[in-house]
């Protein structure tokens, strides 16, 4: 029978050092502030986004919101980036993924300093972390590895498989697997024998986008299985990439939906932006 990874409990732990560092840095005269942008009205990411200025509040940050109209052009965009590139009250820029389609991504991605790029996207951050050499780690992967890391299970030589290959999550999540000396396999769409490959892992990192895609044949008798996704069901339900009840017994350790990585994105996102207020001041990390 797994243990419960519990997400809520680890971030809160996380929130409550990272508002212990920011009041220090108050007393010296320093305020961090986070700009979160919202382009259009996605309900999900309405939700994703209030959490965010919640736990902004919960740490001592203050937080910026430009909620923009859906129809709102690249060019607006890319002028309010700019403009906030240039804002020293904000340490860090975060526009909300996705973007309404008429707007390129990259384009608003590549416009973000990358040392207010506190979701590490920007192209110059992701080749850091390719070289280990970072200040931000994405902050769903970088949740997902203090998840890990309170089980106490060590990574160093273990097989782990990560199924899905996003930029935003499957990379860098097989990276920082990789810098802790883990054997890491990447699965997509084209594996063949996913179910056998991922049998093998001792820690498996489903990021596929498919509700319940992972069955227990898929999964090593005590295994550490982390679920990032975050599927909505028709009835308006959460329901996370992994068949929570049926892989439940087979695990050694699994993380609820919600309840699990969600809430650690969230932390790691205040982590990154204290990191970048300390940087700036010239605090060591
Ligand atoms: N730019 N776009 C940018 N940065 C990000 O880091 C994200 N992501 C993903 C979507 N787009 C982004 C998020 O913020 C996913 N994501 C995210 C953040 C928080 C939660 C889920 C996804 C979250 O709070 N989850 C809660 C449940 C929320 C609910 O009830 O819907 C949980 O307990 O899992």
């Amino acid at each position: 029978m797994a243990a419960v990874i519990d997400g809520k409990a680890i971030s809160a732990k996380v929130k409550s050092e990272v508002r212990q560092e920011t009041e220090a840095l108050k007393a010296k005269g320093i305020s961090i502030g986070l700009a979160v942008v919202i382009v259009g009205d996605n309900p999900a990411s309405r939700v994703y986004v209030n959490n965010k200025k919640k736990a902004c509040a919960e740490v001592g940050f203050e937080s910026f919101e430009y909620a923009l109209p859906e129809e709102t052009t690249q060019e607006e965009l890319l002028a309010l980036v700019d403009k906030l590139n240039k804002d020293d009250t904000v340490n860090g820029i975060l526009v909300q993924l996705p973007l309404p389609k008429q707007i390129d991504e990259k384009a608003v991605i590549n416009a973000i300093l990358p040392e207010k790029d506190v979701d590490a996207f920007h192209p110059v951050n992701v080749g850091k972390i390719m070289i280990g050499d970072f200040a931000f780690l994405p902050c769903t992967p970088a949740g997902v590895m203090e998840l890990i890391a309170s089980t106490g299970v060590e990574i160093s030589g273990k097989e782990c498989v990560v199924i899905g290959r996003s930029n935003i999550v499957g990379k860098p999540m097989a990276m920082l697997l990789l810098h802790k000396n883990g054997t890491v396999t990447i699965c997509h769409s084209k594996t063949k024998n996913l179910a056998e490959v991922c049998s093998r892992a001792d820690i498996l990192v489903a990021a596929v986008g498919r509700a319940n895609f992972v069955t227990p044949d898929m999964v090593k008798e005590g295994a550490v299985v982390i679920d990032v996704g975050m599927n909505r069901l028709e009835n308006g339900k959460l329901c996370g990439d992994v068949d929570y009840a049926a892989c439940f017994e087979k695990a050694g350790y699994i993380t609820p939906v919600p309840g699990g990585v969600g809430p650690m994105t969230i932390a790691m996102l205040m982590k990154n932006t204290l990191t970048s207020a300390k940087i700036k001041n010239s605090i060591a990390l």
